[in-house]
């Protein structure tokens, strides 16, 4: 997949008082928004146009755009995010995406979706079943692409978060796995980058054209993505990693 664009949102204030299950403290505001201009001069650098959107402070995780929608080659989906203090945050993609989008199609109550839990593998979806996600919208989400040809996959989650907290592609039918999907049959059939549960947080990372986007002091990761070939940019996520987000949420790319 030849990604060209991509949709950021910056970080608020209000980020600070956003969910999260770790307990590795209150984010520090000053250095998520130095973290976060990093972050889009990597999606410039791997060749990306990025719309940087304005920070909306009625939403302390609107910042984790990529949970609002899953953009395909064919449609863009708006999704129903399944964290109540999250669902508003569609309102605001419902007016950005029809700048990019001539079709969009909606997940609808009692259909929940996070974009966190849909990873594409060329015409291939996969959609994980968590406490964000329910079996009626990844349903609904199945009906949806298949119209346009594509294939999905439901996957029940036992222990991950999102489904991307622990599985990414990089293209050429390679996956990086860790925990639950290791040894999972769904994706047998995949070339495996396994990480190991001390560095499972590097599992979530971004492939961007020739780039993978790592999480920066993960050196067994980056090793083994830079000897599978390809070109490795690191970045210092400790901000967003203390309210459970990754690489993939902080951007939609397409
Ligand atoms: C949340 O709990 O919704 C945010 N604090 C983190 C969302 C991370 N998003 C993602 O994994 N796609």
């Amino acid at each position: 997949m030849k990604f060209s664009r991509a949709i950021v949102r910056k970080p608020g204030k209000s980020y600070v008082n956003g969910l999260t299950t770790s307990d590795l403290g209150t984010p520090d505001f000053e250095l998520a928004l130095k973290q976060h201009a990093a972050y889009v001069e990597a999606l410039k650098q791997a060749g990306l146009d990025v719309t940087v959107l304005e920070a909306d402070e009625r939403f302390p995780d609107s910042t984790f755009v990529e949970d609002t929608a899953v953009l395909t080659e064919k449609c863009a989906v708006i999704t129903n995010p399944g964290a109540e203090s999250r669902n508003g945050e569609i309102e605001d993609m419902k007016l950005v995406l029809p700048r990019f989008y001539d079709t969009i199609e909606y997940i609808q109550a009692p259909g929940f979706l996070d974009g966190g839990d849909v990873m594409q593998v060329d015409n291939h979806f996969y959609v994980g079943l968590s406490t964000r996600t329910n079996e009626e919208g990844a349903i609904q989400f199945r009906e949806i692409l298949s119209k346009y040809g594509y294939e999905v996959t439901i996957v029940p989650l036992k222990e991950f978060f999102h489904l991307k907290t622990g599985i990414a592609y990089l293209g050429n039918d390679l996956l990086v796995l860790a925990g639950e999907f290791i040894d999972s049959e769904v994706f047998s059939k995949y070339k495996h980058l396994v990480v190991e549960k001390e560095v499972e947080y590097s599992a979530n990372c971004i492939h961007i054209n020739d780039y993978v986007i790592i999480p920066k002091g993960f050196e067994s990761t980056k090793k083994q993505i830079t000897d599978a070939g390809y070109h490795v940019i690191e970045l210092d996520m400790s901000e967003f990693q203390k309210q459970d987000g990754g690489l993939s949420c902080l951007s939609l790319r397409f």
